[in-house]
């Protein structure tokens, strides 16, 4: 039922529900938080999920949960998880009782034993085991290093690794990436705010503008989500005159870095995968780099001026260092797409993962279409389906569409 969500939702208030007649008996009025739970569609794709919701204790918990699974590898506990993680964000209200999740979709067995355990007690046992687990917390600050997924920290905590100065006598056998990594570590670790995002998106225009000036540019990923922080800034870059774009980004990643600007990258330009193996990550030309952020000239009065005590004491040492360099390290991905693909790369930038993995899942399971950030074919028809804007994919799909900042699954 893809109406669930559009008129409860959005303003933010239950609907009214009218009694139904079921083998000819009036069946009592539901609450509308009961129709809410009970009607909630199953795929992510299908509901809104805003940036703040009202089950934060739960989701955090859970996200702990998750995160462990991926740590092991195990995606059938992962999804689950995540999929029980993304209900609960879109949910209009605070869950009151372990009983009322076992109307929602994906949050019953191993899940509702962990909300029950929440909601009636204040934390989940499982969860505070795994968060003082020494395997755990290494993972978590292995796979924190640019360059290092879960295979490679694994390894190394079975090697014995279980910090980054552990990691400074195997520095040889590191790659670049790994290397430049550990490098930039403590910037990396600082998340890049809105306003950081916004300067490193003026760096990116005035690069790419010297060379086409009529180049569009899109910041992507969490940002476009509304998000106020994030890992790094994602941008697309289309221009309607596909020939502009030969060589553009590669002119202009030369220019930045000619101005010190650029610390790092590398490009991957991946085969067109074809439609029958829906990718997760598409073929776009795309440059993952490391700037050099120049400070901004309000930050040096700003730090001494505001009262920072609600910045924890590392955080602090970490901008006032950054400060006297004059700069800061920021992860900035910059993705090119033909201009007739533009509407389908930006829906597929703009995430979140798992609002992207659930509306592929979705064409594929419900639709019988193959979505990636190039375009969707429908396997039946034998066709691509264009598509000149986001609402117009949403449409091909059946679905209600959804803006970015309800994208947050
Ligand atoms: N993406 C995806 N599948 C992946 C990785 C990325 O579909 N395996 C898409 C969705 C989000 C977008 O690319 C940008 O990726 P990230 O920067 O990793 O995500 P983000 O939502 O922007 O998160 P953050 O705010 O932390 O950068
Ligand atoms: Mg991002």
């Amino acid at each position: 039922d893809i109406c669930w969500f559009t008129e409860s939702m959005s303003s933010g208030k239950p609907v009214v529900v009218e009694p139904r007649h079921c083998l000819g008996v009036v069946q009592p009025l539901a609450t509308p938080e009961k129709v809410l739970r009970t009607q909630m569609p199953s795929y992510t794709c299908q509901r809104r999920t805003p940036l703040n919701h009202h089950n934060s204790t739960l989701t955090d918990a859970l996200e702990i949960l998750a995160r462990a699974a991926f740590f092991q590898s195990s995606e059938v506990r992962y999804l689950g998880f995540t999929r029980a993680v993304s209900t609960l964000k879109s949910l209009p209200f605070k869950l009151q009782s372990a009983e009322e999740a076992k109307d929602l979709p994906w949050c019953g067995g191993h899940c509702k034993t962990v909300i029950q355990e929440i909601l009636e007690g204040g934390v989940c046992r499982e969860v505070e085991t795994i968060k003082s687990n020494e395997q755990y917390q290494a993972m978590q600050l292995l796979t924190g290093i640019y360059g290092v997924g879960v295979r490679t920290a694994e390894r190394w905590y079975q090697e014995g690794i279980r910090n980054l100065n552990d990691l400074k006598n195997t520095e040889s056998k590191l790659t670049v990436e790994q290397r430049t990594g550990l490098q930039y570590y403590k910037d990396l670790q600082q998340p890049v705010t809105r306003e950081e995002a916004e300067r490193v998106e003026q760096l990116v225009k005035d690069a790419l503008l010297r060379f086409s000036p009529d180049v569009q540019i899109t910041m992507t990923g969490g940002f476009r989500r509304g998000k106020l922080e994030g890992h790094d800034v994602d941008f697309l870059i289309t221009h309607t005159n596909e020939s502009a774009l030969t060589g553009l980004l590669e002119n202009a990643i030369n220019w930045l870095k000619s101005k010190g600007l650029i610390l790092y990258y590398h490009m991957k330009k991946r085969k067109h995968t074809s439609h029958a193996v829906s990718s997760l990550m598409d073929g776009h030309e795309t440059y993952y780099t490391i700037c050099a952020l120049p400070s901004s000239s309000s930050q040096n009065t700003d730090l001494e001026v505001k009262p920072h005590n609600f910045v924890a004491a590392e955080q602090m040492a970490c901008l006032k260092s950054q400060i006297s360099k004059g700069w800061r390290a920021v992860r900035v991905d910059l993705v090119v797409t033909p201009h007739a693909e533009y509407p389908y790369a930006l829906l597929g930038w703009t995430g979140s993962k798992h609002f992207e993995r659930e509306l592929r899942r979705f064409s594929l399971h419900e639709k019988k279409m193959s979505l990636n950030s190039h375009g969707l074919y429908d396997t039946e028809k034998r066709c691509y389906l264009p598509a000149h804007s986001e609402e117009e994919i949403f449409k091909h799909l059946g679905l209600t569409y959804i803006s970015p900042s309800d994208r947050n699954a």
